[in-house]
This record gives structure tokens, C-alpha cells and sequence, in this order.
């Protein structure tokens, strides 16, 4: 059986990727083929870069199970490597499309660009589709306020902390996983304990101190987060952390897996002349994320 097949890093699953993969669904349906999403697991930009951390807005893991969750017939991964990014389009097209995935349908977005320096846009694309006598499809972006949604829009929204635009974009709320690690205990002294939690280092860590639901085991809990270098403690040598405080909770969690979920920016981090202003502050953090949650 010949498969209708999609291409791309998907990176973020956002509205505009999985109005493409529906699309590749619904096609395969249409003609009785497989449909067949190949995805990029680290994307091609950032193998150029250089870039590893802090860069991407799902881990390959979490882009699987958001793809999946739209049920086409197989999710697989495609390794960019020095070899991929050195194969022309038209080597590309036969070796990997044909080839390889077997495709009798190809659907895509519209910046989307294989070969050796993205030299096969769409209008190769189409043209070697028609050559092959297989259907091709593209599906436009999606919008808002007159900008394209993409990965990159919602990279600069994380980086930014603003984390209600990015989920408006993406269509799910930005989660980051990780186990509950052993931190200096000062918040538990200050009154107010935070689960320190080691996110992977290539997710995004959005800066700044948010409103946030915790999954911990099957449980879920409001929370306060709060990411960023501590400045008014001057310690770990201003390294990005991601801790949460849960709301009316007492337990010991340290070695568990958690998830945090982020769903309102409540104000950047600041350096406060005194820790007495900072306990201040993050009582009133407390209650505007109660307020929210109201
Ligand atoms: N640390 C800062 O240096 N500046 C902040 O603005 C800041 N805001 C926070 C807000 C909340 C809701 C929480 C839970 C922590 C915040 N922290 C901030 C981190 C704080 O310094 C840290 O949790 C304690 O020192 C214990 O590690
Ligand atoms: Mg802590």
C-alpha cells in the first residue's frame, strides 16, 4: 500500500502543523493509502546553528505522543545528519520520499524546503510530484494578528515568557517535564518550599514568574513557578532554574516526575535589595495565581 506522507520538524505541534497533518489524514482516507508523518526529531535549523539548549519547544518524545494524538497511521522519525543535508532535492525527492517512505501522496506546509540549502521549495516539490504521478497538497498558514504561526513565532514568545500568546499559537498549553531535584532547602526557610524540577536542557525554559497547574504522579495541583538565575540570592552562578511552589501541599517529592504546566505570565523575575521584599513579593505572586485560579 502506497502512503500519503508529510515531512517536517513539527516542532510544537502548533494549530498550523496539525491542520497539515489532518490534511495528510484525511488524503490517505480519501485514496485508500497509509498516512505516514515523517518528522525531523532535532530540527535541521538548529543542526546548522549549532544550537542545543534551550531551543526546542517539544522534546522529540513529547512531539510523538502530540502527533500521535491525531491518529495517522505511523509517527516515525527522520535523523537529519551531515549526509541529509548535503543530498540535493531532486536526490532528496527519489531517495527519500519514493524510496524510502514509499509515498503516493505528499502534503506540506508552505515554507517548507527540502534538499542541500533548501534548494527544492514548493515549486519543485510540485513538479517532481506530478513527474512521479503522485498527488501533492499544501496547506497555508495559520494566522494571527496578520502573522504566520510558527515554531519560531512561538520559540520568541517562550523566550519572551509570554506564554499565553505562545499557547494561543500552539493550541495546547506549554508543559515542561522532569524529576523533583534536591535543592539548598532556603525556600522552605523562607516559607514557602519549591520543588526544584530538572527539565531536559534543550527544552525552552520560559523566563519569569507564572501561574502553572503540577502533575505529580496521577495528581494534579495550582502552582507559582518560578524560572529564572535567582539574582537576589547570587548563588549557582546565576544558572537557569525552574521551581514551583505548589499551592496547599506539604509533601515530600524529591526523585518524582512532574509536569508543569504554564498558563499565565505573572511578572518578570527581579533582584530585590532584601529577602524580606522578596517574601513580600512572592505572597502577593501567591495570591494573584489564587485569583487566577478563581
Ligand atoms: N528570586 C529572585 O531572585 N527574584 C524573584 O523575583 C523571584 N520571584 C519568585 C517568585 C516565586 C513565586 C517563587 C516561588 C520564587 C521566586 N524567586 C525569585 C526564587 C526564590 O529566590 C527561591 O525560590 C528561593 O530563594 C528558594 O530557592
Ligand atoms: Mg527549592
Amino acid at each position: 500500500m502506497r502512503n500519503f506522507l508529510t515531512i517536517g520538524t513539527y516542532d510544537g505541534v502548533h494549530v498550523g502543523h496539525r491542520r497539515i497533518i489532518r490534511a495528510a489524514v484525511r488524503e490517505a482516507l480519501k485514496r485508500g493509502m497509509k498516512s505516514r508523518v515523517v518528522y525531523f526529531p532535532f530540527p535541521p535549523k538548529f543542526f546548522f546553528s549549532g544550537e542545543t539548549g534551550n531551543c526546542l519547544i517539544t522534546l522529540p518524545e513529547e512531539r510523538e505522543a502530540l502527533m500521535e494524538a491525531l491518529r495517522p497511521d505511523e509517527v516515525e522519525p527522520l535523523n537529519f545528519n551531515s549526509a541529509l543535508s548535503l543530498m540535493g532535492a531532486a536526490d532528496f525527492f527519489k531517495r527519500v520520499v519514493l524510496d524510502r517512505f514509499q509515498a503516493g501522496g505528499l502534503c506540506v506546509g508552505p515554507d517548507f524546503a527540502v534538499g542541500k540549502g533548501r534548494e527544492g521549495h514548493l515549486d519543485f516539490l510540485r513538479a517532481a510530484c506530478a513527474k512521479a504521478g503522485i498527488v501533492f497538497k499544501t496547506v497555508p498558514f495559520a494566522r494571527r494578528d496578520g502573522h504566520k504561526i510558527s515554531s519560531s513565532l512561538i520559540r520568541a514568545h517562550l523566550h519572551a515568557g509570554a506564554v499565553e500568546e505562545a499557547n494561543i499559537c500552539l493550541g495546547w498549553d506549554y508543559c515542561v517535564s522532569g524529576p523533583v531535584i534536591k535543592g539548598a532547602g532556603l525556600g522552605r526557610k523562607l516559607g514557602f518550599p519549591t520543588a526544584n524540577i530538572g527539565a531536559h536542557p534543550a527544552k525552552i525554559l520560559p523566563p519569569g514568574i507564572f501561574a502553572a497547574r503540577i502533575k505529580v504522579g496521577h495528581e494534579v495541583f495550582k502552582a507559582v513557578l518560578s524560572v529564572g538565575r535567582r539574582p537576589t540570592l547570587n548563588t549557582l552562578g546565576g544558572k537557569m532554574i525552574l521551581e514551583a511552589h505548589i499551592l496547599d501541599f506539604s509533601k515530600m517529592i524529591y526523585g518524582k516526575q512532574v509536569q508543569v504546566t504554564f498558563l499565565k505570565h505573572l511578572r518578570p523575575e527581579r533582584k530585590f535589595h532584601s529577602l524580606d521584599s522578596l517574601v513580600t513579593h512572592i505572597r502577593k505572586d501567591i495570591a494573584a495565581a489564587r485569583r487566577f485560579f478563581k
